[in-house]
């Protein structure tokens, strides 16, 4: 494992790797603004006041060479991102200019920075908390509206104000159980365990809740997985293709020519999806086509949002509907697509609707399009955010869309249920008192007051260096 020392300097590119019009350079310690003014060309940047640019050159000290025109944006601490002294230093981005500036620094006496240190330092300082750092990382991995509120939201401390509640309620659950064994020789009993009950359910409900929310916030985060399930041949990856925009999927009219998944990301309205494309379904004599096949079931049974899409001159099959339900998982929708309606009549399409309804009434809802001309595609986006509940995931909802949270989310609603079974079973006060101090133990691991450099270390080494 890396040792890390925080009274280092660090300093590296914070911009994306690569040429952009320009880079920008954090410098973060003790030395920071020391550093930097040894290759820094302009008003001294030692006498500069915090939160000033300066226009500058950066020159090398050794030969006074210079390597670009600049701006230095000087942050004293601790009023600062890390909470030390930062300068940010701002150049033309070409690689060379990048590449010269991070080692000029390297030789004044930075050292360079570790994936997610100045993140980590922020924490450290006490800038921000564990979630919130966290946090710092998803929004600059967000691809979509909803992925960046979410992050926004938790990087506001939103999320460690509802566990700071938690932990108050658990708090007071203790107390009056303590008042509990005060009183034991009395006959109080009865009373405070209903109090008890009550509070220990209201903290269950919302563990579990917020647990719950991370297969959505995880969906949200990822892209919400829809899969495109049907017979050969009817349209399956042309509809994909027309979805994400681009040509991903080989489109033609020998039946089975999809034989594995595909998947490509698009957004819909706020929401970032993610659209797979399967293997038509038919029986087969070829053992390669069958085990697409198969994963043509998987691929329904983790979708939220499946899509059965028919040819519009040819009816639905029953059997295939059935099939198509029971891949699918018992929360997710399912949109039957009617495709090719260029093909066919007015009239014929409106009997292969009624058709349609009447074979799957449990259909969320069930859309003429046609791939080939783009006709009904907006009313079929329209529906995949709707089967999505896209209007459900309003901006107060709290949804948890990192593994860490909710994997110590499940220990403590493990830990609140037998609480709430113990007061259940007449169990002595000192036993439930145990599994409530551990309902708050696995809490606060997720904002821990102290934390282990192991944890440390493996939640700030997923962020990209220069972050
Ligand atoms: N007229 C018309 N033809 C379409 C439409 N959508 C797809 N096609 C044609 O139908 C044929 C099959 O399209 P694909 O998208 O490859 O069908 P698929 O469901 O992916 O087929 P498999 O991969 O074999 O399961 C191609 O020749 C497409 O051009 C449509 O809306 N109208
Ligand atoms: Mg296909």
């Amino acid at each position: 494992m890396i040792t890390i020392d925080n009274n280092d300097t660090i300093c590296a590119i914070s911009t994306p790797a690569g040429v952009g019009g320009i880079a920008v350079a954090r410098v973060s310690g003790p030395l920071a603004i020391t550093i930097t003014d040894r290759i820094w060309k302009g008003k001294p940047l030692t006498e500069a006041a915090s939160h000033t640019a300066h226009l500058g050159s950066v020159t090398d000290p050794d030969n006074g060479e210079t390597i670009d025109q600049g701006v230095a944006t000087v942050f004293r601490a601790p009023g600062t991102f890390t909470g030390e002294d930062v300068v940010e230093l701002s150049v033309h981005g070409s690689k060379f200019i990048q590449r010269e500036l991070i080692a000029l620094l390297l030789r004044q006496g930075c050292r360079l920075a570790e994936p997610g240190e100045f993140t980590r330092r922020a924490y450290t300082s006490g800038r921000m908390d564990l979630t919130e750092a966290e946090a710092v990382a998803d929004l600059i991995a967000a691809s979509s509206r909803a992925a960046h509120r979410i992050a926004l939201s938790q990087m506001k401390g939103n999320f460690t104000r509802r566990l700071e509640t938690l932990r108050e309620q658990l708090l007071e659950l203790a107390s009056l159980l303590e008042l509990e064994l005060d009183f034991s020789e009395e006959d109080v009993e009865f009373a405070s365990r209903t109090r008890l009950k009550e509070l220990a359910i209201a903290v269950s409900d919302e563990i579990c809740r917020l647990e719950r929310s991370f297969a959505t916030g995880q969906a949200i985060k990822e892209g919400i997985p829809v899969a495109i399930v049907g017979e050969t041949n009817v349209g399956k990856s042309s509809l994909l293709n027309i979805l994400v925009g681009d040509d991903r999927a080989i489109v033609s009219d020998v039946h089975g020519t999809t034989r594995d998944l595909i998947e490509d990301t698009a957004e819909i309205g706020d929401l970032l999806f993610r659209f797979i494309d399967t293997a038509g379904l038919r029986e087969t004599a070829d053992t390669v086509e069958a085990m697409g096949i198969e994963r043509s079931h998987a691929a329904a049974g983790r979708a939220r949002v499946v899509m059965l899409v028919s040819d519009a001159a040819r009816p639905l099959q029953t059997a295939l509907i059935d099939e198509t339900l029971a891949s699918m998982r018992d929360d997710a929708s399912l949109i039957l697509v009617i495709n090719k309606t260029d093909l066919i009549n007015h009239d014929t399409l409106s009997q292969t609707i009624a058709d349609a309804t009447q074979r799957c009434p449990t259909a969320k809802e069930i859309i003429a399009i046609s791939a080939r001309n783009g006709d009904g595609i907006d009313t079929l986006k329209a529906a995949i955010q709707n089967a999505a509940g896209a209007d459900r995931i309003g901006d107060d909802q709290l949804l948890v869309t990192n593994a860490r949270h909710s994997q110590a989310l499940a220990r403590a609603a493990r830990s609140i249920a037998r609480v709430i079974n113990g007061l259940d079973t007449s169990l002595p006060g000192d036993l439930i008192a145990q599994d409530l101090r551990e309902t708050l133990h696995h809490l606060a691991d997720i904002t821990p007051a102290i934390t282990t450099p192991d944890l440390l270390a493996s939640i700030f080494s997923r962020f990209c260096i220069g972050k």
